[in-house]
């Protein structure tokens, strides 16, 4: 594959889709061909996978059936849109992927990490993503924007100790595989935040142009 797999990562309210939206536009403006898309979700078939995920629902679903659900809209999401994105060479945006399934089933649930390594090598086999950005802030300035939005998912209806269960679960990642990963500063001003990301800029070219 010749593209370039970055994922973008970290707790609700973090700043992740406008800063895809804000790297997209940058790499645009110097002629890269970008795909944007998002997980759970990213075709028709995943973002109804999506819709069972996030609808608050009286039965509860157990933590099983959320990581297979998690797996099957992300088999649908990389034979439909990502591996062919790559394989032509554009540089792939994703709100979220398989580091958020290590901190929201392996850390907020408690699934134990090899489960989710048997899967993540059964659905990906060894595509992993070149670039990990993580937009780390503390939980609760995150679950402030997130409720400032309105109506919470199933997820945000979770605990404080679920979500911080979750931001250490991406930092501890990140700190395993330092070459993958870069944690940005989320809780700064979003100018700050994008100052940081385009700083990124310089070395994203270099490795889509090879
Ligand atoms: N999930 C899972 O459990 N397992 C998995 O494997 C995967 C997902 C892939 C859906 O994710 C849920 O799926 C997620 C985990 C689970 N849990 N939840 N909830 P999602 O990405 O759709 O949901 P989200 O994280 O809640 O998205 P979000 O709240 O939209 O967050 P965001 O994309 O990081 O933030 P944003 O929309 O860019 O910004 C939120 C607001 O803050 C907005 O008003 C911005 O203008 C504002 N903002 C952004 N940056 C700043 C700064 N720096 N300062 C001030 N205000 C800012």
């Amino acid at each position: 594959m010749s593209g370039l797999f970055i994922t973008l990562e970290g707790p609700e309210g973090a700043g992740k889709s406008t800063n895809r939206d804000y790297l997209a536009e940058l790499l645009r403006g110097a002629g890269v061909e970008v795909v944007l898309t998002r997980e759970p979700g990213g075709t028709p078939l995943a973002e109804r996978i999506r819709e069972l995920l996030l609808t608050p629902a009286e039965e509860v679903m157990a933590s099983d059936t959320e990581l297979l659900l998690v797996f099957a809209a992300r088999a649908q999401h990389l034979q439909a849109v990502i591996r062919p994105a790559l394989a032509r060479g554009a540089v792939v945006l994703c709100d979220r992927f398989t580091d958020a399934t290590y901190a929201y089933q392996g850390g907020g649930r408690g699934l134990p990490n090899e489960r989710i390594a048997l899967l993540e090598t059964f659905v990906q086999g060894a595509l992993r993503p070149d670039l990990v950005l993580v937009f780390d802030l503390p939980v609760a300035v995150g679950l402030a924007r997130a409720a400032a939005r309105g109506r919470l998912d199933r997820f945000e209806q979770e605990d404080l100790a679920f979500f911080e269960a979750v931001r250490h679960a991406y930092l501890q990642r990140a700190e395993q595989a330092p070459e993958r990963y870069r944690v940005l500063d989320a809780a700064q001003p979003l100018e700050q935040v994008q100052r940081d990301i385009a700083a990124l800029l310089p070395q994203l070219l270099e490795r889509t142009h090879g």
